[in-house]
């Protein structure tokens, strides 16, 4: 029994954990987060999402999707030791936030129901964690409604996992309900309690028998990677508890394995155990910071997993100290230079901030007033700033935004509130567009950039208005002309005299803009061509279909001057004269940008999705299986610009919500016929 049943509170060696709570939308995350801080007395009673009363989804925001919109830090104490938990979003649309606390946290437990709908949800998480090498236990939550057995469960979800999901509890059955569960390890039966520890009772009969089976396959896995145990198989020993024990720790640790634990996070049922197995089984700071390649050392490092821009406490820098120490003035550095004082050092607890004392090696606080400090910043004490610790990508952004703000005054402020935005959110990415005058804010989906618009007009004052953003057509001409461009201006003494003949003819997509001089015998006076070509150049900004024209060839072949009217500025209004009489005779037509799109979906969506791109006028290119990964396709089209502006709405809709894509331009291609005209008219009418 040992250390496993009456553990005194004595503080380990592994020091404060940091947990990261994560898994698929709507599973519980916030829930078990709210049980664990109700079990470890962090808070005085378990308050619930459904009755908004939960320490996580506490911000504005949250509350109103009835959703969690971004990670929650919530510290307690267990046993001794110091626990920060990380409820993280589990929406695609939100996994930036769960990208970026990743890297320094101890261990993951992934949240999941017995749900087949929510296998590849689980699956994009999963993949997440096994390529930032995080230690992952597996939850099994809403036991309280399981409807099969939960061998049957753990293969479904196996596909989702590149590790082999072990089974560490098997549940009691009573009727159809699950009354308690045998833990494997301990090979000790308990009953569920509400709000409260579990109580142990004897095996006997039927249970006692399942348990030597499930024991034996949770052990038959372990030994995969354990020759000793194996023999021990062979040989029909025993192995000790305490063997067994080190191995669930040791293949945990190595990412070998993916043990499953079960429970209910809305009665705590299994809660306790779970703490028990982060206690005694999650890597410490130290393993961690060695993960990290932070070498023990009295200079402190930190990884900041979370920026907050709070009303009260101005910008607050979450943080997980690695090594060394952080208190009130620590002066700072990132890789790019100082990164300032630390002015106050607070204990994360949902929207809350406390005042504690210094942070030591593997405590999660959050840092007041580093103004230059960014989410994934690396923090450092020593002489030479630490170099960058991880180096988190947001997923390419697949919808946009023009926002503007609702007054004109508050434009400033908005220039300002989108710097504070992004840099609490990297995976939101703001834009000028220098063609259009837009601002773009691009995102992860609808339900993000609706977030994005209400956090900057509740947390940064300024209410906005969008609209969908610009689409970047264009036109170009199919066929030639000559024409003669003639400015004569005669007003009172000094006149003004510019005369340019060129001819306009297209050239091929992609070429752009080419001028050519073929003037002979000085008609035009060298001096004055320059000025010509940049009368065509500003003819070329607005066409005869109100876009930019592109892939032209215009050459200036004849002209005449003027020895005292002449000047450039009277040659470049002939030469824009030239251009708005030559282009409406040249066959003007809509040029539309076309981008290749690449599309991720679970396999079963990959039908609807082919149907979607076509709908939108996309050319399907071809489709494969998405490289490894389990039942998953990726789907390769040419589309319109126009078509791909709110297309990851439907691709989210048709694939459950884990459906995305990323697209490059591709090309630019003739666009006539109705849509063209469409384009056309509105492009006046906005005029
Ligand atoms: N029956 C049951 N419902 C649960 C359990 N855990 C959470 N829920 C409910 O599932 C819903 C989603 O929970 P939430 O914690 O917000 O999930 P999250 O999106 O993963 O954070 C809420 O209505 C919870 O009350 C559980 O163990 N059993
Ligand atoms: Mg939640």
């Amino acid at each position: 029994m040992g250390q496993y049943d009456a553990t005194p509170n004595v503080t380990s060696k592994s020091g404060p954990r940091c947990i990261a709570l994560v898994g698929p939308f709507q599973s519980g995350k916030t829930t078990l987060l709210e049980a664990i801080l109700a079990r470890t007395g962090a808070i005085q009673r378990q308050g619930s999402v459904d009755t908004a009363t939960s320490v996580g989804d506490s911000s504005k925001e949250a509350r109103h999707h009835k959703m969690s919109v971004e990670a929650t830090f919530a510290t307690t104490n267990f046993m001794g030791d110091g626990y920060t938990f990380v409820d993280c979003p589990g929406s695609i649309e939100f996994i930036h936030d769960m990208r970026t606390v990743l890297p320094a946290v101890d261990a993951a437990v992934v949240v999941c129901e017995a749900d087949e709908k929510k296998v590849p949800q689980l699956q994009l998480i999963l993949r997440e964690l096994e390529e930032q090498n995080i230690p992952r236990f597996l939850f099994l939550n809403k036991i309280d409604k399981a409807d099969k057995r939960v061998r049957e469960t753990i293969k479904l979800l196996q596909p989702a996992s590149r590790a082999p999901l072990l089974l560490r509890q098997i549940p009691i059955w009573k009727g159809d309900l699950i009354a308690g569960f045998v833990d494997l390890a301990l090979e000790r039966a308990f009953v569920y309690n509400e709000y409260a520890a579990s109580e142990i009772v004897d095996l006997a009969g039927e249970d006692l028998s399942r348990e030597k089976e499930a024991r034996f396959t949770m052990l038959e896995t372990l030994a995969d990677h354990d020759d000793a145990l194996m023999e021990q198989l062979l040989d029909d020993i025993q192995p000790p508890r305490d063997k067994v024990f080190d191995d669930l720790a040791k293949e945990l640790r190595d990412r070998i394995v993916c043990p499953v634990l079960l429970g209910c996070a809305t009665r705590s049922n299994g809660v306790l155990r779970l703490l028990k197995a982060l206690r005694h089984e999650a890597p410490g700071v130290a393993e961690t910071a060695e993960r990290l390649g932070v070498k023990p050392s009295a200079e402190a490092v930190a990884l900041v997993l979370k920026t907050f821009h709070t009303t009260h406490g101005g910008k607050m820098s979450v943080a997980r100290v690695l090594t060394g120490q952080i208190g009130d003035g620590t002066t700072l550095s990132t890789p790019d230079g100082e990164a300032g004082r630390v002015s106050g050092v607070l204990k994360p607890m949902g929207q809350q901030f406390e005042k504690r004392g210094a942070a030591g090696a593997g405590d999660t606080v959050a840092l007041g007033k580093l103004d230059g400090v960014k989410t994934g910043a690396t923090l450092s004490t020593g002489k030479q700033p630490h170099p960058a610790l991880a180096d988190v990508k947001p997923s390419p952004p697949v919808l946009a935004i023009a926002v503007q703000a609702r007054e004109r005054k508050d434009d400033v402020k908005l220039g300002v509130a989108f710097t504070k935005l992004t840099e609490e959110d990297p995976s939101l990415v703001v834009v000028h567009n220098a063609e259009s005058h837009d601002v773009v804010m691009w995102g992860q989906g609808e339900m993000h950039l609706r977030v994005a618009t209400e956090r900057l007009a509740d947390r940064f004052a300024v209410p906005v208005t969008t609209r969908p953003p610009t689409v970047g057509y264009r036109e170009t001409i199919r066929k030639g002309v000559s024409v003669r461009g003639r400015h004569k201006k005669q007003s009172g003494g000094h006149g003004q005299f510019g005369d340019a003949v060129v001819e306009i003819k297209p050239l091929p997509r992609g070429s752009g803009f080419q001028f050519e001089d073929r003037i002979t015998g000085g008609v035009v006076p060298r001096n004055y061509i320059p000025a010509v070509e940049e009368g065509v150049v500003d003819g070329l900004v607005h066409g005869p279909l109100g876009f930019p024209v592109v892939d032209v060839h215009v050459a200036l072949v004849d002209g005449s001057y003027h020895s005292v009217d002449s000047s450039d500025q009277a040659f470049r209004t002939a030469g824009r004269i030239a251009m708005s009489e030559g282009l409406p005779q040249c066959q003007p037509v809509l040029l539309e940008p076309i981008h290749e799109v690449e599309i991720v979906c679970p396999s079963d969506a990959t039908a609807k999705i082919n149907a979607i791109l076509s709908g939108r006028r996309g050319q399907i290119l071809g489709f494969d299986t998405r490289d490894g990964w389990t039942g998953w396709d990726v789907v390769r089209a040419q589309m319109p610009e126009a078509e791909i502006g709110d297309l990851i709405i439907e691709v989210r809709s048709a694939t459950a919500g884990v459906g995305s894509f990323k697209f490059k331009f591709d090309h630019m291609a003739e666009l006539t016929g109705r849509t063209a005209d469409q384009i056309v008219a509105a492009r006046r009418a906005a005029e």
